[in-house]
């Protein structure tokens, strides 16, 4: 395991150097750390966007509380990195909501395709009433969320052959997140999926285990997989919201004022996050095409016919997920768009 100095890649806080003159005693009396450990590397928004949660936290407590931030996978995968809140062992991760739903399975809400029409929207349900309803059901699995962030809009790539339509999808061995809902709307689709985790997705493409994977433009281009992938397609299936975890038994050991700064901490680096995500996926499309990949624009009539397919697994999934989860989500979006 890394040094809890944070050795490697990692950035250990910068306060060591003033632990000495004891000015970095919290108001408990204790110095606390924040290990923190994401799934992207640290050219990825998610990364520059946890740089900021640090910044904010060592200021704001006069690095009563320190951050050592740890990317690319060095603490293990979405799901064990959740795992490791759930321990102690952990203090932050920041999952997609799709490995999260194996710990609360409302969360596949989020996985339902073509559920948010564009950014704004999602942004509005998330921040809402809704979305924050949702964060309060992770307290029962020792989780505390603290904010959403952005992962973003999950389109496909492959090494096998251009998917413009439905068709194009048959027989493709496609990686997914370890969801259920995923995996059953790309077998409604025709595709030959497996779920995996993202720690191994790249070697997996490499050997040619998968023929394919889905996520937005900044992980495919900031994670290289243009180097094992030759297609792209704006399928824009699903927008994936991150969400800001910290272990609940290390928040309820902060003080009052301490839990505000993480918490408001966490919001406000999510906003600077969305920004920098929003700005990445918008120009790294073209730079996947200067790599070599060849992108397939997908028609409104093909991706209706996408929609079509998979809407007997978004009919199985409302019970499965809660049709009261389900309903508030869709009212919430309807509301969002008046
Ligand atoms: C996936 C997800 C991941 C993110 C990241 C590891 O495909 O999109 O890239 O959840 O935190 O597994």
């Amino acid at each position: 395991a890394l040094a809890a100095c944070g050795n490697g890649d990692s950035e250990s806080s910068s306060s060591d150097s003033d632990s000495s003159d004891g000015d970095s005693e919290s108001a408990s009396g204790e110095e606390k750390v924040i290990k923190a450990g994401i799934g992207l590397n640290d050219d990825h928004p998610q990364y520059k966007g946890l740089l900021k949660f640090k910044e904010i936290v060592e200021e704001e407590t006069d690095s009563a509380i320190k951050v050592e931030t740890y990317h690319s996978g060095q603490l293990g995968d979405d799901r064990s990195m959740t795992e490791a809140l759930q321990l102690g062992t952990q203090e932050v991760t920041i999952p997609s909501t799709a490995p999260l739903a194996n710990f609360v399975p409302e969360f596949s809400v989020f996985d339902i395709p073509f559920l948010f029409p564009n950014e704004q929207v999602a942004d509005q349900v998330l921040d809402g009433e809704v979305g924050q309803d949702l964060l309060k059901k992770l307290e029962s699995q020792d989780l505390v969320g603290l904010s959403y962030w952005e992962n973003g809009f999950r389109d496909l790539t492959n090494s096998e052959r251009a998917v413009a339509t439905k068709e194009d999808f048959e027989g493709l061995k496609i990686r997914t997140m370890e969801n259920d809902l995923h995996l059953d709307a790309f077998k409604a689709l025709g595709a030959n999926p497996t779920p995996m985790a993202f720690t191994e997705l790249f070697t997996a493409m490499q050997q040619g285990t998968v023929d394919g994977q889905e996520n937005p433009y900044a992980t495919i281009y900031l994670q290289k997989f243009y180097e094992a992938q030759d297609h792209v397609s704006n399928t824009h299936h699903i927008y994936s919201p991150f969400v800001f975890l910290m272990s609940k038994s290390f928040y309820d050991g902060l003080s009052e004022e301490q839990q505000t700064i993480v918490k408001d901490a966490a919001v406000e680096a999510g906003k600077y996050q969305r920004e920098l995500n929003r700005e990445a996926n918008e120009k790294y499309l073209q730079s996947l095409q200067d790599e070599g990949m060849t992108y397939t624009e997908i028609t409104p009539e093909a991706r209706e016919e996408m929609v079509e397919a998979v809407q007997p697994v978004v009919d199985e999934y409302k019970s499965k997920i809660g049709e009261e989860t389900v309903e508030k989500v869709y009212q919430a979006i309807e509301d969002a768009q008046e």
